[in-house]
């Protein structure tokens, strides 16, 4: 077990991950939540997914408590191929918001501390696991925005492109900004790991 402290919005929250992906979560069946495994016979991990989306949007934190109420958590990416398996889950456009000629898509587990100097500074996955693995969209992370501080981790794409997808960096309210529509769609992960959100 390890606890680690992290700055985030107005809060801090603790995180003390227990298990990991080896902890046997491979061998419990989500399916009946609607949940698909990445099989490690097919390249993957055992670990399971679920994407959601809805009519209104949702804020980062939110997601993660709904994501957490089902033992797991918003999605951590750690490989072009794990970016390639849960791309496949977002294809369709329902989750996805249109403004401007580009698209803004679900929630990941990504997040980064608020009024950051760099736009590139203090990324962290919800579960702690190490921050490597990035697939930003070319001339992201921004912090832009109207209110210069995007702190949570999306999916973009150019309009009705398809998958693999890349990441933006988005206010974490998950509200409507500027003329955009917000984020009204989140990918959950479960593997074993439970960040705990006081
Ligand atoms: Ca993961
Ligand atoms: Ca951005």
């Amino acid at each position: 077990m390890k606890i680690k402290h992290v700055a985030f919005g107005f809060f801090w929250i603790t995180i003390v991950a227990c298990g990991g992906a080896g902890s046997g979560v491979g061998a419990k069946d989500y399916s009946s939540l609607g949940f698909v495994q990445w099989k490690k016979a097919n390249g993957g991990n055992d670990h399971w997914y679920k994407a959601v989306s809805q009519t209104t949007s949702i804020s980062w934190r939110d997601a993660e408590r709904l994501a957490e109420g089902l033992e797991g958590h918003l999605v951590t990416i750690q490989s072009d191929e794990e970016n390639t398996f849960v791309s496949g889950l977002v294809s369709d456009s329902k989750f996805w918001v249109n403004w401007s000629g580009a698209e803004f898509g679900p929630w990941l587990g990504g997040r980064a501390p608020d009024n950051r100097v760099n736009p590139t500074d203090g990324w962290n996955w919800v579960t702690s696991e190490v921050w490597t693995f990035t697939k930003w969209v070319p001339g992201e992370p921004s912090n832009g925005g109207s209110a210069k501080n995007e702190n949570g981790l999306q999916y973009a794409r150019q309009a009705s492109a398809s998958a693999p997808f890349s990441w933006n960096d988005v206010a974490s309210s998950g509200a409507a900004e500027n003329a955009g529509g917000g984020v009204i769609s989140y990918i959950m992960e479960i593997d074993g790991i439970r960040p705990v959100t006081p």
